[in-house]
């Protein structure tokens, strides 16, 4: 049995954490249960990617990270990750669903930060070559509407304090990325969660339908 990574990507507040649960269900409406799913969170999932996260949201003594810095710690806890979690579940014939990947660094970092793409593209080669989820379900939100859902939660970290000039470019960015690739698949997260549930149901059952398990 070959395993597939399913990622749910998008704004902050935009759902991913509840999406989660509605993957899960589904796929074991499929028959693939807990134990042959590996969940995984960016930036984290092993020691040294939490260690990562917990200075990329919130610095260390105030310090400022540069935006070069940053990415390069995201990428650094990335590939920590596909190496030492990710490549070996699917080697074992586990589903990988992933809250954030690579298209989170590129709308972020590139859109939001606005770091040269040259420069991204090429670390994007050398660190990942051709890995790539199967499939992405992007949760499109309005930034005002998703810093105010993730503002109910309680202080907002280091990322989530930008402008909203930065999130508006980072959902632009996604925007037009999800547009370009058939693998990334659209949800409007702005409606009533039933409504984004209904959705997410919709396209992944429709996409299993598409692959082999
Ligand atoms: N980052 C990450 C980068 O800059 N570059 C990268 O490459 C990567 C990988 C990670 C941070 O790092 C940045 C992005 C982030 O700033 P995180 O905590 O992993 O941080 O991600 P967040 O997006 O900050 O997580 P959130 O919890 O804010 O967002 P979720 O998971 O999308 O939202 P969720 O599901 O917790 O929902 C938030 C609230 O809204 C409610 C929920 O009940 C919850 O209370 N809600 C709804 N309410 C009404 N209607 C709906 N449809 C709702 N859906 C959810």
């Amino acid at each position: 049995m070959v395993g597939k990574f399913i990622v749910i990507e998008g704004l902050e507040g935009a759902g991913k954490t509840t999406a989660i649960q509605t993957v899960k269900q589904i796929l074991n409406q499929h028959h693939i249960e807990d134990k042959d799913i590996e969940f995984i969170r960016e930036p984290g999932g092993t020691k040294v990617a939490e260690a990562l996260r917990n200075i990329i949201k919130n610095s260390i003594d105030n310090e400022p990270l540069t935006d070069k810095a940053e990415l390069l710690m995201l990428y650094a806890a990335r590939i920590q990750l596909i190496d030492n979690v990710i490549k070996p579940a699917l080697k074992a014939g586990k589903w990988v669903v992933g809250d954030r990947h690579d298209l989170s660094t590129q709308a972020y970092q590139g859109g939001g930060r606005q770091l040269d793409s040259h420069f991204m593209q090429l670390l994007k080669e050398q660190v990942l070559g051709d890995f790539r989820p199967d499939l992405t379900l992007y949760l499109d939100i309005d930034p005002r509407q998703g810093l105010n859902r993730a503002s109910r939660r309680g202080q907002l970290d280091r990322i989530e304090q930008g402008s909203l000039d930065f999130f508006d470019r980072i959902r632009r960015r996604y925007q037009e990325l999800a547009a370009q690739d058939k693998t990334i698949l659209t949800i409007d997260a702005s409606q009533a969660l039933p409504k984004v549930t209904q959705q997410i149901e919709q396209k992944l059952t429709q996409w299993l339908q598409t692959v082999s398990i």
